[in-house]
């Protein structure tokens, strides 16, 4: 596979600095060399370039970085858009505010090639916020929403040229939701497996079924983990842990489940907070998984597709 690194190093969608590090610890912590180990093609496109802050009305909620985190998702969906033509895009955050240019521009090149697009949200998070209704005014908590084409959004974050079908998007992880989210989560045809789902089925079944509805869909399938999905004393390098999260073998195995189905086509990295972390720990882990989710097993073989 020729795996393309897009940086993006961008931390104005949440609150505290250190975030925009990412993509360069990552690749310190040798990002590169594990996915070459596994025979991969790597080439570096480098960092989607610092753009000048969209020019964007005035909104009545109070939004952090309003202007420059629009800016950032315009470019960003540019940047995912020319380079889904060939390869598997790997975007290095930077908060999750970076998905919704990452997925929106992946979403554009699927719809151009008539076929859908899926996507996992490996999160502590559901990121279904509105403009309107997120209460910290953190833009790293809207995107999901903005990708479902939610009212709200129009004149602030750039159009999408193709929004998602809730039906082909599944939350995996959560345990963090507001209130406001809680309700429109109730009216969403997304699935949505929190901890206590992940408990109760199991991570594997639960994986299973979303993975054969894209097989059966012949759909692309776009993995977004926040690295706050996993379990904060495994990985203590972000900004907003929250207890209970997947453990070391769970995450494991999922990567492993969403290598062996051969259906993955694009990854986000995002949420990693090398200024929070805890020597290097969670870079590690991310890394770690990233090269799960591209075919690296314990005994080193490869299991058949
Ligand atoms: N829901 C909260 C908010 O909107 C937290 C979002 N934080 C995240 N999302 N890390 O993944 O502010
Ligand atoms: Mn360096
Ligand atoms: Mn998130
Ligand atoms: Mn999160």
């Amino acid at each position: 596979m020729k795996c393309k690194l897009i940086s993006v190093p961008v931390e104005q969608g949440q609150p505290v600095p250190g975030c925009a590090l990412g993509p360069e610890v990552l690749k310190d912590a040798g990002l590169v060399a594990a996915l070459r180990d596994l025979g991969h093609e790597v080439v570096d496109l480098g960092a989607v370039p610092t753009p000048q802050p969209r020019a964007v009305p005035a909104h009545a909620n109070r939004l952090k970085f309003l202007p420059e985190v629009s800016a950032w998702v315009e470019a960003t969906a540019g940047m995912a858009y020319e380079a889904s033509a060939d390869g598997f895009p790997i975007f290095l955050g930077g908060d999750h505010s970076i998905s919704a240019g990452s997925v929106s521009g992946l979403a554009r090149r699927a719809a151009e090639e008539g076929r859908p697009l899926f996507v996992l949200w490996m999160d502590a998070h559901s990121d279904f916020h509105t403009l309107d209704s997120t209460t910290s005014g953190n833009l790293h908590g809207v995107p999901l929403a903005y990708l479902c084409g939610l009212p709200g959004f129009e004149g602030y974050f750039p159009p999408l040229a193709a929004p998602l079908s809730p039906q082909h998007v599944c939350i995996l992880g959560l345990r963090s939701v507001d209130a406001a989210e809680r309700e429109a989560l109730a009216e969403t045809a997304m699935r949505v497996h929190d901890m206590s789902a992940i408990d109760r089925k199991g991570i594997a079944a639960l994986l299973d079924s979303f993975l054969n509805e894209v097989r059966a869909a012949n759909g692309l399938l776009h993995v977004s983990f926040d690295v706050d999905f996993l379990d904060p004393p495994l990985a203590p390098g972000v900004g907003t842990p929250v207890q209970g999260g997947a453990t070391f073998r769970e995450a494991h195995l999922a990567m492993e489940l969403l290598y062996e189905s051969r259906l993955v086509t694009s990854l986000d990295v995002v949420e990693l907070n090398p200024v929070l972390d805890e020597r290097g720990r969670t870079a590690g882990l991310a890394v770690e998984l990233v090269g799960s989710l591209l075919g690296k097993t314990i005994t080193g073989k490869r299991r058949a597709a």
